[in-house]
């Protein structure tokens, strides 16, 4: 068995960002490109049947002959992603991803014999960070997403999803729900790193999750009058990015005011973004999240409102566009069961974070291992994993799957 820790050693260089540092590793970049062939060869050295579906899924099978006719159960399905947040960790999503594989050994080694389909899989953009929308390749598997809408989505740089895919042998007007992939998994088992403190303060290595919160994201785009820095004065401004400013201190006195509310503007752009311009729009991205969905819709509301008063203070207007949200979710109580049998001990641990595991949730029975990360911290390099929580990582998530085959 290959250690989780080396099959990460191996891709430890792949899309290493040197100036925000950690990893960037956007869907459909040579990055995310290498570690979708990493996969693959990773696999298929497992003897693992690898396709990849039309909504750029990848599937590792096990046993061929069986995955088509999945029969009763229906497969077991596990597995996480490979793309990262700009500037992201080593471990969020490639820990689950290497962590599946790695299991897959274990099983091996101990002898068991399947009596159902297994697949190992990797969602593409689970992060969002170049199109836009999170776990978008469990949207579109799931009809979470409309597909047109899907395939209009832009990169930054002007690139629809559809061009993307295009550009690797992917065909986007197959873009869509996939029942036939849907009604071929039985259960649904993600590991992934802890993205919060919940297994410090827990003292545990790890847990089963319990539930997601419900979370969103919208885009703000504020317009003013664009103008030149030195012959504007102050008193003939509509400047957009004295608005935005109010406004990002808006959501966190509303977020704070909140229980269990979070909200944050992680990304804000200038158009045109000059030093000595006063810009003529600014786009924000707002991250909102809260367990009652009703409350998440009510403080994008308030939000939504102070940031078109903040706006018309300055002479400017704003506009609000939902770019995805996700409602919270329950995992499978009988699969939660299966996986506290299987690892006695771990506790149950509900998280802020989304997963794909979430979207499939309302399709096929879902449920989730987090491994403890001592610094508690995620979306940045600083995200980690000790030597042996990685390796209890993998054996528990084996005797999770041994118990569910
Ligand atoms: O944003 C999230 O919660 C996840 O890490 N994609
Ligand atoms: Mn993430
Ligand atoms: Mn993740």
């Amino acid at each position: 068995m290959e250690s989780v820790s080396s099959l990460l050693g191996s891709i430890e260089d792949v899309g290493r960002d040197a100036v925000r540092g950690g990893y960037s590793r956007p869907v459909f970049s040579t990055a995310e490109l290498d570690l979708r062939s990493w996969f693959r060869e990773e696999a298929q050295r497992r003897g693992l049947d690898v396709e990849t579906d039309r909504n750029g899924i990848l599937w590792a099978w096990w046993d061929t002959e069986t995955h088509d006719d999945a029969g009763r159960q229906g497969a077991l399905v596990t597995g996480s992603h490979l793309d990262s947040v700009p500037g992201g960790g080593a471990f969020d999503g490639p820990l689950g991803v290497a962590s599946a594989l790695a299991a897959v050994d274990l099983l091996k080694k101990r002898g068991v014999q399947p009596q159902r389909a297994l697949a190992v899989t990797v969602f593409p953009e689970e992060e969002g960070s170049r199109f836009g929308v999170a776990c978008l390749g469990s949207r579109l598997l799931t009809g979470a997403i409309d597909a047109d809408t899907a395939r209009n989505l832009k990169d930054p740089d002007g690139v629809t999803i559809a061009e993307a895919a295009r550009a690797n042998g992917l065909n986007p007007e197959h873009f869509g729900r996939d029942d036939d992939a849907l009604r071929r998994i039985g259960d649904f088992v993600e590991l992934h790193v802890e993205q919060g403190r919940g297994l410090i303060d827990l003292d545990a290595p790890i847990a089963v999750g319990t539930s997601i919160i419900g979370h969103g994201r919208w885009k703000l785009a504020i317009s003013g009058q664009g103008n030149h820095a030195g012959t504007t004065l102050m008193d003939d401004r509509a400047d957009p990015m004295v608005a935005a400013a109010q406004v990002v201190l808006a959501i966190r006195k509303t977020a704070a005011a909140t229980p269990e509310a979070r909200a944050t503007v992680g990304r804000i752009q200038p158009i045109p973004g000059g030093t000595n311009v006063i810009a003529s729009r600014v786009d924000l991205w707002i991250d909102l999240r809260h367990p009652n969905d009703a409350t998440t819709a009510a403080l994008v509301e308030s939000i939504h409102g102070q940031a078109q008063k903040a706006a018309a203070f300055e002479g400017c207007t704003a506009a609000l566009t939902r770019e995805s949200v996700s409602g919270t979710v329950s995992f499978d109580g009988e699969l939660q069961r299966q996986l506290q049998l299987a690892i006695p001990g771990a506790p149950g641990l509900p998280t802020g974070a989304g997963h794909d595991a979430g979207i499939l949730a309302a399709h096929v029975p879902s449920a989730m291992l987090y491994v403890r990360n001592p610094t508690g911290i995620s979306h940045s390099p600083e995200e980690y994993v000790e030597g042996d929580d990685v390796d209890f990582g993998a054996v528990a998530l084996a005797d999770a799957l041994e118990r569910l085959l």
